[in-house]
């Protein structure tokens, strides 16, 4: 077990600290409310903080990174100077494996191919005090959820899905890797107070419909944009009824609507887990203080006084969803699939159906998956579509092996990938993905963006809980109800198949041979990390310079995004995860998959210096030979989807000076803070309609950078004309500093000298 130490100390202020807050704030405290407050870097509470505006510093209890963010994130830290990591913090391998032939060959392939990485991310962590999870112990928000998630906690993780947490009762919020930077290094972390959004639970899960259903639903009222600036906190009878990790599941998925975070308040399903994972100790504590961790009653009452918005579902009446394609939101219940897909055009034959992944391999999902899977072998069925399965960790997939269910699905062909994301972030070298066919998949992630699975544009994504995705991958065909639809048979007999059946825990308790840690080393002085010069996949980091002292003048348009505009397409996944630790190769995918407004294509921009149409980073390189800087324009929640500060490293790196767009996600907008960029939006959203192609920029005001205070942007079109326009940011006064010495870590580093 670890960390119950710090739970402890953690756990004993709680009282005290939420008596200031209470006094402070003057009414009852939601659950959220209640860890912000009580994780204050000021200590006791002396101000009530103004949802939704007010920057506040807070000190969380503990750092998760994954692979892909952690290489950037700990090139950071190892600037900051310190011996140790100041608060736990823990690494986890498992976004560089690639799915391909099944778990042993992909999981062995990977060790080799990105030995370079692992090997350094062993050695960081080894010196630096960090925990470190090996390829193949399973994917980050599975394991934290496994060992370190606890009831009340604040965490923060180099990876939008870190929300997953919540389904533990804690405050897990994703952020770029500058932010964990700051907090392994014991600086405050920083987040502007978020709004409350309340989701009261009403009715109880049945049949078909499962906690992801809520979370498709939700995602379907409160769009990607939705949840912006808001922590989601969940409760009613619906929730307490729910088991702890299907309640991950709904948190972990929050990402998709842009919120914070999501949680719920401390119940009995969340002491049965922790006492299934080996955490009764940590139960015990919590047990202790159980009214300070889920909201004052009143709050539950009368939601509408507590909360900024308040959402009722009854899981009574909730079906199956589908949502998709290309966007999470975009949700149908599965009772109306079949005119969806004829109105929209989409195919309505299923290729593959792939079940696991962060968001769904508890063993709750993954043993109700298989009494379908075992129906079908039963009935005579035959899965139309290829079938895989992803497990979150190697303890549920030890388990799922030793209590059979893996050979159930191994009777309808199933293929088992490693413990990882694999598919999920386009690591799936899928057989003929590079013909870009039109096809659908459906599977149990949580995110659908266009090439997100297997790189091709055209497959076309369906989200859905992993019973439904097992029966659909059954049936073949997207249009199949299995509430109300028959299936054909071997024998040629109507079948239909029965409502899942599962364990909301193993039976006979989780197990597992190795789980896959490593613990650091006691004294890490001694220990050297090496970073080979001549590396193509690791490259130190070279600070960036400081703002000159001037306005902006003759800004390039870069690029014009035109549409979403998502942090996949800004920078990719798939096969560029390999580049995360090495910022000049990995900027030549920079903006590659965005939309060029004025041509309608992807990574196909007007070079202003000589006419030409090229691809977005090498345009981007030649103004940065010719020692020009440059302007990206975008709409509406521009960087929506991961926590990735690659997408804001690689245009500061390049060049690009301002990213101007109609609205920002969360994390991105930080991240290009933290990298010393001018994250702007237009002050009329309308003015994005007066950028052209040919136009290049001045931005004004900059001497005068004051937090509430518009800049301003003059453009000069090619026909000698000029606009102005206003540009508002949310720079607090800190950020600005950020910004003037060219990036947060330059403040940092003067500090270590
Ligand atoms: C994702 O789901 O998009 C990722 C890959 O996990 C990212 C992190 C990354 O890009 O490394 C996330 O969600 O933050
Ligand atoms: Fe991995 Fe996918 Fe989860 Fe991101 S969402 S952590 S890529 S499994």
């Amino acid at each position: 077990m670890f960390d119950l130490e710090m739970i402890n100390a953690v756990y004993s202020r709680f009282p005290e600290r939420i008596a200031a807050a209470r006094k402070i704030v003057n009414k009852p405290l939601t659950l959220s409310e209640k860890i912000l407050y009580t994780h204050l870097t000021e200590g006791n509470a002396t101000i009530a903080y103004e949802r939704g505006s007010a920057y506040v510093d807070f000190a969380p209890d503990r750092v998760a990174m994954q692979d892909a963010t952690a290489q950037m994130a700990l090139l950071q830290f190892m600037q900051a100077g310190r011996p140790k990591v100041a608060v736990p913090s823990t690494v986890h391998c498992d976004h560089l494996i690639a799915a391909e032939n099944g778990a042993k060959s992909d999981l062995a392939f990977a060790t080799e191919e990105s030995k370079e990485v692992f090997d350094f991310l062993a050695s960081v962590s080894n010196k630096y005090g960090i925990g470190f999870w090996k390829p193949g112990a399973g994917i980050i928000h599975q394991v934290v959820l496994e060992n370190y998630a606890f009831p009340g906690g604040m965490m923060i993780g180099t990876d939008s899905h870190t929300v997953n947490a919540g389904g533990l009762g804690m405050l897990a919020i994703g952020v770029g890797g500058a932010d964990a930077c700051d907090v392994m290094a014991g600086l405050p972390w920083e987040l502007k107070f978020p709004k409350l959004i309340g989701v009261k639970l009403t009715g109880k899960l049945s049949g078909w419909t499962s906690a992801k259903d809520v979370i498709l639903k939700v995602a379907g009222i409160l769009t990607v944009k939705g949840g912006t600036g808001a922590v989601v906190e969940y409760f009613g009878e619906g929730a307490t009824s729910m088991s702890c990790t299907g309640k991950g599941t709904i948190c972990n998925m929050g990402a998709e609507i842009g919120a914070t975070t999501s949680t719920f308040g401390y119940d009995d399903s969340m002491e049965r887990y922790l006492r299934a994972t080996g955490r009764a100790d940590v139960a015990e504590l919590a047990n202790k203080i159980r009214e300070h961790l889920t909201a004052d009653a009143e709050c539950y009452a009368n939601p509408e006084l507590y909360f900024d918005q308040v959402i009722e579902i009854n899981l009574d009446e909730l079906e199956p969803y589908l949502n998709g394609p290309f966007t999470p939101d975009l949700a149908t219940p599965i009772s109306k699939m079949k005119e969806a897909a004829a109105a929209n055009n989409w195919p309505t034959k299923i290729e593959v159906g792939l079940i696991g992944s962060c968001t769904n391999s508890s063993y709750e999902d993954i043993s109700r998956a298989a009494s379908l899977a075992k129906q079908a072998a039963e009935k005579g069925l035959k899965p139309k579509s290829e079938y895989t399965i992803t497990p979150g960790s190697e303890t549920v997939r030890y388990t799922i092996e030793k209590d059979g269910l893996l050979e159930i699905f191994d009777k309808i062909g199933a293929k088992v990938f490693a413990n990882a994301c694999g598919p999920c972030i386009g690591m799936w070298n899928r057989v003929g993905a590079e013909k870009q066919e039109r096809n659908t998949i459906v599977h149990s992630f949580n995110r659908n963006f266009a090439k997100r699975a297997d790189g091709n544009p055209n497959t076309m994504a369906f989200v859905g809980s992993p019973e439904l995705v097992t029966a659909l991958a059954i049936a073949g065909d997207l249009t199949f109800n299995p509430l109300t639809d028959t299936l054909t048979n071997e024998a040629g007999e109507q079948v239909k198949l029965d409502p899942p059946t599962g364990y909301e825990l193993p039976p006979n308790g989780f197990a597992v041979e190795d789980a896959g840690f490593q613990a650091p080393a006691e004294d890490g002085s001694k220990v050297q990390v090496i970073v080979n010069p001549a590396s193509s996949r690791l490259q130190l980091l070279e600070p960036f310079a400081a703002w000159e002292g001037k306005d902006l003048m003759g800004l390039r348009l870069l690029i014009k995004a035109k549409g979403k505009c998502t942090t996949d397409h800004i920078s990719m996944a798939g096969k560029w995860l390999k580049f995360r630790g090495h910022l000049d190769n990995i900027s030549d995918n920079m903006l590659i998959g965005a939309i060029n407004y004025f041509n309608e294509k992807p990574n196909s921009v007007k070079n202003q210096l000589n006419g030409s149409y090229d691809e977005v980073p090498k345009v981007q390189r030649m103004y940065k030979a010719a020692g020009e800087f440059s302007i990206v324009v975008g709409e509406e929640n521009y960087g929506e989807g991961s926590s990735r500060e690659h997408a804001a490293m690689e245009p500061r790196f390049l060049g690009v000076r301002v990213v101007l767009v109609k609205s920002f996600a969360r994390i991105h907008e930080t991240n290009l803070k933290k990298q010393g960029m001018l994250g702007l939006t237009f002050a009329n959203k309308e003015d994005y309609d007066l950028i052209l192609e040919d136009d290049k920029f001045n931005l004004l005001g900059l001497k005068d950078f004051t937090p509430g205070k518009a800049l301003r942007l003059v453009i000069n079109h090619k026909d000698g004309t000029t606009q102005t326009i206003n540009c508002n940011h949310t720079y607090n006064a800190q950020q600005i500093e950020w910004f003037k010495a060219g990036g947060a870590l330059n403040i940092i580093r003067k500090r270590v000298k």
